[in-house]
């Protein structure tokens, strides 16, 4: 009988010493709160884990545990390899010294009066010591941004589980746990660590508190409306198991910045009402996020609160210039739109309920009148049909 995913992750952990976790490029709450449960779970099993969020650099996560060792990108921490040919030469003597602190010599020395040529030295790499990569979150391998582009390599040395819940999933992986119902990976995670161990409770406190951020960050505290009857069962479980949930809702919730609030108070001032086509949007300039001390990522939240102030319309758009690019973020409010569709007139995706897109090399006044006009266009058709 062929195994499940959830047999086959279980198998590649089991016979699997030193894990790499990575998540996706701006990372978000299920992106770390899953990863780290995650990676928790297999130390617990005895595993050695490394964690990777890529751009993790945030306030919002600092209450975790073990968020500290998240790492923002991919340390070259790789074995440099030195190695020489000795078919034809033997070695006497090795030694190295170092130099003011700012050079190390190696030393060899050559016995029987032989001599080293310098093709007979050669540099290579030793490779990181992971035996497997888990990604979580991600639909495709280049949602894993930097970690991708620094190492490409990476990916094809070793086997790949992918776990995630964005319809548009490219299953990448040699294992795919892609369950595109689920409000968050960290839902997908959690029958799935009940299976790694049923004996020893792995869903401890700690555990729970980073499941239930996931769950609450990706349904915005279950008021998006892809919040599912499910994921309130698996909510109420984290609860029962220990999570802090107040704690949760303080920090991702209720604590805010000065620049967040200065960035929300930007975007809720330039918010825009599409009455006839029933959308609310509002957009940001590079300059506009940067004089509020803000970071790109910081606008992430601030589409959760466009739709607070959404009632009667379909979805909120928030555009912001990003990292060179447009960004687009759609969230639905009617059940009745899917949002991924919009995104994807702009070759984005993602979910029914929230998605995004990127317009590379451009600005906010290139793009700002023909992505309106767009999206208008196409309300225009749907509200008629
Ligand atoms: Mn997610």
């Amino acid at each position: 009988m062929e195994l499940s995913p959830k047999q086959q992750i279980s198998e590649l952990i089991k016979s699997s010493n030193n894990i790499l976790l990575v998540t996706h490029e701006s990372p978000d709450s299920d992106g770390v709160g899953g990863m780290i449960a995650l990676s928790l779970v297999l130390e617990k099993l005895g595993k050695k884990t490394t964690m990777i969020a890529p751009g993790f650099d945030d306030d919002y996560h600092h209450f975790l545990p073990s968020s500290d060792k998240v790492m923002p990108s991919l340390v070259n921490s790789k074995d440099f390899v030195i190695s020489l040919d000795i078919t034809n030469t033997k070695v006497e003597k090795i030694l190295y010294k170092r130099i003011d602190n700012d050079r190390l010599d190696i030393i060899v020395t050559p016995g029987n009066g032989s001599q080293i040529n310098q093709d007979e030295i050669k540099f290579s790499s030793a490779g990181y010591g992971w035996d497997l990569i888990i990604v979580l979150d991600c639909a495709t391998l280049e949602r894993t941004g930097s970690v991708q582009e620094s190492e490409p390599a990476l990916f094809y040395e070793k086997p790949i589980i992918n776990i995630d819940h964005h319809a548009g999933n490219d299953f990448f992986g040699k294992v795919n746990l892609v369950e595109i119902t689920a409000t968050s990976t960290s839902e997908v995670l959690v029958p799935l660590i009940e299976s790694l161990g049923r004996e020893n409770n792995l869903i401890d406190e700690n555990v729970a508190t980073c499941l239930l951020t996931g769950i609450m960050g990706d349904t915005s505290s279950f008021q998006n409306s892809n919040t599912t009857p499910k994921s309130l069962t698996v909510a109420a479980q984290l609860v029962a198991a220990g999570a802090r949930q107040q704690e949760i809702v303080r920090n991702l919730f209720k604590t805010k910045s000065l620049s967040t609030l200065k960035l929300w108070g930007k975007a809720l001032a330039k918010l825009q009402e599409e009455s006839d086509e029933k959308f609310v949007w509002s957009a940001l300039t590079k300059e506009e996020i940067d004089s509020t001390g803000a970071k790109p990522e910081q606008t992430g939240g601030l589409i959760d609160e466009l739709l607070k102030t959404a009632s009667g319309v379909d979805f909120a758009l928030l555009i912001s210039e990003r990292n060179g690019a447009v960004h687009g973020s759609l969230r639905a409010v009617s059940k009745s739109i899917d949002v991924s569709i919009i995104a994807a007139l702009f070759d984005g995706g993602g979910h029914a309920a929230a998605s995004a897109f990127d317009i590379p090399n451009s600005t906010l006044s290139d793009q700002q009148q023909n992505i309106i006009f767009k999206i208008k266009q196409y309300q225009a058709k749907r509200l008629q049909a």
